[in-house]
C-alpha cells in the first residue's frame, strides 16, 4: 500500500459552513418560515423550529466543536430580518448577539467568513414586493452599510449573496422557495436587482473597509451532454450552464443575462475579490423529446452513481477539480464556501470528502489559487424545501432533544484540519474504498 501525504499551503482555511436560518432557531420575521406554515410546501410538514438553537445560546457550544477539532474558520450568515425587524427598526440586542459570536469566533482563533444574504428575506421586504421592486437595492444597501460599520472590526471575508442561482431559480423559476413563482420575467427582473444589490453591497463594504474581501458563493453545477458527438445535449450543456452561472460572470462584466435577455449593469463590473464555490454534484442533459418545457433536456445523474441517501447527491468528484477549473478563468482567490453530501449513517461522507479534497489538492498543486474549504455542514441543520429529511451535519442532531451526535466524519475531519493535508492513513482507516481512487498504484 503506497504511503503518502497531499500537503496543504500553509494558511489554508479549514472550516465548515452553515446559513442563520438554518442554524439558529425561531427565525419568525422571515419569508421562510412565512412560507413553512402553509402544508405542502416543505416535505413531510417540517418546520425549522427551535433550528439547532444558535439563538438560544448553542452556537457557543458548536464553536467549541469546531475549535476543538482543528478548525480554523467558520463561515456563517447574518439574518437580515433579524438586524432590522422593520423598514424603519434596527435592532442592537440581535447586533450585539452576533458580535458575541464574531468574538467567539476570534477568541477561538478562528477567521470568520460572513454572509449577508443566505435565502431569507424579511417579510416587510417581500410584502414590498421583494426583489422584484427596485428599492430591494438600496434596502440591501442600508443594511450592508448596518451590518460592516457594526462588524468590520472583526470580518475581513464577506460573502454578499449565497448563491443567487439557486434562490432565483428556486423562488422565481421553480417555485419551490419562496415568494413561489415560475415566471422568467419576474426572475429577469428579481435577478437585475440581486445583481444590482450585489454591486452596492460590494462598493458599500469597501467604502466602509477597504482592506475587506468580499464575492459571492456561487452554486457550480458540473453539466455535461450523455453523448459528446450528439450536437443537440452538447448545445444544450453549454446553455444550461452559462445561464445557471450567470451572476458570475455578471458580477465580472456587468452584463446580467438569461436566456435571450440581457441588461447592462455596469456597476456590478469587476465586484469580486474571491470566487466562492459551492459545489455538490454534476448532471447529465440528455435530449428528451418528451420535455419540450426544457428546450428537450433531460437532467440526472451519471449513470451507476454513487448516489446519496435521498438519491439528492451524486458523487462525482471530478466535478470539484472542473469547478475550480471553472473559477480558476475569474483570476481571483478561490475559495470552497460549501461542500458535503447529506448522508445520516455517515457511509458516504468519510470517501465524499476525502475525494473531493484529493482534488483540491491536486489544485493546490497546479498553484490555483484555492484559499480554503467550508464543509456543509458544522450539525445537522434545517434543509429548505426539504426539511429535516436530509443530514448534511458533520454532528447529527436529535431535533427534538438538540443532542449532537458525533459522526465519524468528525474525527476524519479533524484529522485534515491538524494535518493539513490527506494522508494515505487516514483515507485507509475511515475511506478504505476510496483509496485507490486517491493513492492509485
Ligand atoms: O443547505 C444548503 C445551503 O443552504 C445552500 N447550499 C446547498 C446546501 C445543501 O442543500
Amino acid at each position: 500500500m503506497p504511503r503518502a501525504k497531499y500537503q496543504f499551503p500553509s494558511g489554508f482555511l479549514w472550516g465548515t459552513a452553515t446559513a442563520a436560518h438554518q442554524v439558529e432557531g425561531n427565525n419568525t420575521n422571515n419569508n421562510w418560515w412565512q412560507w413553512e406554515q402553509t402544508p405542502g410546501n416543505i416535505l413531510n410538514g417540517d418546520k425549522s423550529g427551535l433550528a439547532c438553537d444558535w439563538w438560544g445560546g448553542r452556537w457557543e457550544e458548536d464553536f467549541d466543536r469546531v475549535a476543538n477539532t482543528h478548525q480554523n474558520a467558520h463561515r456563517f450568515s447574518i439574518e437580515w430580518s433579524r438586524i432590522q425587524p422593520s423598514p424603519s427598526r434596527w435592532d442592537d440586542n440581535a447586533i450585539d448577539v452576533y458580535r458575541e459570536m464574531l468574538k467567539g469566533l476570534i477568541k477561538r482563533n478562528m477567521v470568520p467568513m460572513v454572509t449577508l444574504h443566505h435565502f431569507t428575506d424579511p417579510i416587510w421586504f417581500n410584502e414590498q414586493g421583494g426583489w422584484e421592486n427596485e428599492k430591494s437595492v438600496e434596502c440591501f444597501i442600508k443594511f450592508t452599510r448596518k451590518v460592516v460599520k457594526a462588524f468590520k472590526d472583526y470580518v475581513h471575508l464577506w460573502v454578499t449573496i449565497n448563491e443567487p442561482n439557486v434562490y432565483l431559480f428556486g423562488g422565481y423559476m421553480h417555485g419551490g422557495f419562496p415568494p413561489g413563482y415560475n415566471s422568467l420575467v419576474r426572475a429577469f427582473r428579481a435577478g437585475v436587482n440581486l445583481l444590482k444589490a450585489h454591486a452596492g453591497s460590494y462598493h458599500a463594504i469597501h467604502k466602509l473597509q477597504s482592506d475587506a474581501l468580499v464575492g459571492m458563493a456561487h452554486n457550480y453545477r458540473s453539466i455535461k451532454p450523455a453523448h459528446n458527438w450528439c450536437l443537440p445535449e452538447s448545445f444544450l450543456a453549454r446553455q444550461l450552464k452559462r445561464n445557471f452561472h450567470t451572476f458570475a460572470y455578471a458580477a465580472q462584466n456587468g452584463v446580467f443575462s438569461l436566456l435571450t435577455t440581457r441588461k447592462r449593469v455596469p456597476a456590478a463590473s469587476n465586484t469580486q475579490d474571491f470566487i466562492g464555490v459551492n459545489y455538490y454534484s454534476q448532471d447529465i442533459v440528455s435530449f428528451d423529446i418528451r420535455n419540450p418545457s426544457t428546450l428537450f433536456g433531460r437532467l440526472h445523474y451519471p449513470d451507476g452513481s454513487d448516489l446519496s441517501g435521498s438519491g439528492f447527491i451524486a458523487n462525482v468528484p471530478d466535478g470539484m477539480f472542473e469547478a475550480l477549473h471553472w473559477a480558476l478563468h475569474f483570476n481571483r482567490p478561490i475559495y470552497v464556501t460549501e461542500n458535503g453530501v447529506e448522508d445520516a449513517e455517515d457511509k458516504m461522507r468519510p470517501r465524499y470528502i476525502t475525494q473531493h479534497i484529493h482534488k483540491i489538492w491536486r489544485a493546490v498543486n497546479f498553484n490555483w489559487p484555492i484559499k480554503g474549504y467550508f464543509h456543509w455542514s458544522l450539525v445537522d441543520n434545517f434543509e429548505w424545501e426539504r426539511g429535516w429529511s436530509q443530514r448534511f451535519g458533520l454532528w447529527g442532531l436529535d431535533v427534538a432533544t438538540q443532542k449532537r451526535i458525533r459522526r465519524p466524519s468528525v474525527d476524519l475531519y479533524a484529522s485534515i484540519c491538524k494535518e493539513n493535508a490527506l494522508s494515505s492513513d487516514l483515507v485507509q482507516k475511515y475511506a478504505p474504498e476510496a483509496f485507490e481512487s486517491i493513492f492509485p498504484g
